[in-house]
């Protein structure tokens, strides 16, 4: 099941990525110390979705990490609490501050069109990150993130295995999936990946699409309305890790068994700590990992613009999934995030 890892496609697109970000890379002298070191510091706005997640924390600190007086930048950070107005507002005040980049992961794709055409009539240059906008590719500089529909690919297939190989190939799935923000783009290609595959098994039945929100509590709220009905799926599909332990909560509190040899198959993303650590013990059954850590990735986009070289206009980074027997809490620790 991780014939992916070797295809071609994952090859080109890493190797693609990897050339921008190294490639890219300028030795870029330090600027020359003066009085007022920081009028040579290049100014980053950074327009961050919220804090919803741990994924969401992990993405924030590998940014603010990146972005130090030290490393000749300043950031101006602004958490828009997963409101899109909050973004849009806090682009403009980057705009009116006359930073020298806007980065922004956007809450959701859509109506972007006005405040990045405002960037870009201020003739500076976008670089957007994690999420995607929908939006004339001319309004931003470079995309760098995550393949989510890939994402989804990799979770339905490695299902699909699973049952094959407990012989459960014709019988019955119940599946009960749980939505990440409506709108945004991990959403978005992680829920079409499953509804292609229900849509693929006949013997599979989506039972109910509830709304988790990428967070714990939202989830264990929806997770625990859907089983006081007495429906108990056969697969939980939890699109990020958050929404994952909101629905273990919901689960063991109705002594309803999950992962490894439950009832209950549990699907997930992100491979945060929390998630391997569940996913170790053996209480879900596939984490697919999401990398949030975008900080150097970013970095090297804007030294490549600030070396008067063009940046690849897409850069999906490579990716993996975990299996519990695959971990061991040596590399669970060995993982920044
Ligand atoms: C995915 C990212 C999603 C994570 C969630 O790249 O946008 O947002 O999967 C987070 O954990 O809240």
């Amino acid at each position: 099941m991780k014939e992916w890892r070797k295809s071609g496609k994952f090859a080109l697109i890493s190797l693609m990525c990897a050339a921008a970000l190294t490639g890219g890379c300028t030795s870029g002298s330090t600027p020359e110390e003066t009085e007022d070191d920081t009028t040579n510091l290049t100014v980053v706005g950074f327009s961050e979705v919220g804090a919803e997640s741990d994924w969401r924390v992990a993405n924030t600190e590998s940014m603010k990490a990146t972005f130090t007086e030290s490393n000749g930048y300043e950031l101006l950070f602004d958490d828009a609490k997963q409101k899109q107005e909050n973004q849009i507002a806090a682009i403009r005040n980057f705009i009116l501050q006359e930073v020298n980049y806007i980065v922004v992961d956007p809450v959701v794709e859509d109506g972007w069109e006005g405040v990045l055409q405002e960037a870009k009539d201020a003739d500076i240059p976008v670089i957007v990150v994690d999420r995607m906008v929908k939006t004339d590719e001319d309004l931003f500089t470079a995309w760098v993130g995550s393949d989510f529909y890939e994402e989804g690919q990799k979770a339905t297939v490695w299902l699909e295995n699973y049952l094959e190989e407990q012989g459960r190939v014709h019988e019955r799935i119940d599946i009960l999936h749980v939505q990440g923000t409506e709108g945004s783009s991990a959403q978005i290609g992680r829920t079409k990946s499953l509804l292609e595959a229900i849509e693929v098994h006949g013997s599979w039945r989506l039972i109910g699409s509830v709304q988790g929100e990428f967070t714990q509590a939202k989830t264990y709220e929806v997770v625990r309305d859907v089983l006081e009905t007495g429906s108990i799926p056969d697969v939980i599909y939890c699109e990020n890790d958050n929404s994952m332990l909101g629905a273990l909560q919901a689960l063991d509190e109705k002594n309803i068994s999950h992962g490894v040899d439950g009832r209950v198959i549990v699907i997930s993303f992100d491979a945060s700590k929390p998630g391997l650590e569940e996913c170790k013990a053996g209480r879900i059954n596939l984490d697919v990992e999401c990398n949030p850590d975008h900080g150097p990735r970013v970095e090297a986009i804007i030294r490549q613009i600030e070396a008067g070289e063009t940046p690849e206009k897409y850069c999906y980074v490579e990716e993996t999934c975990f299996e519990p027997q695959e971990l061991t809490q040596e590399f669970i620790d060995s993982r920044g995030y």
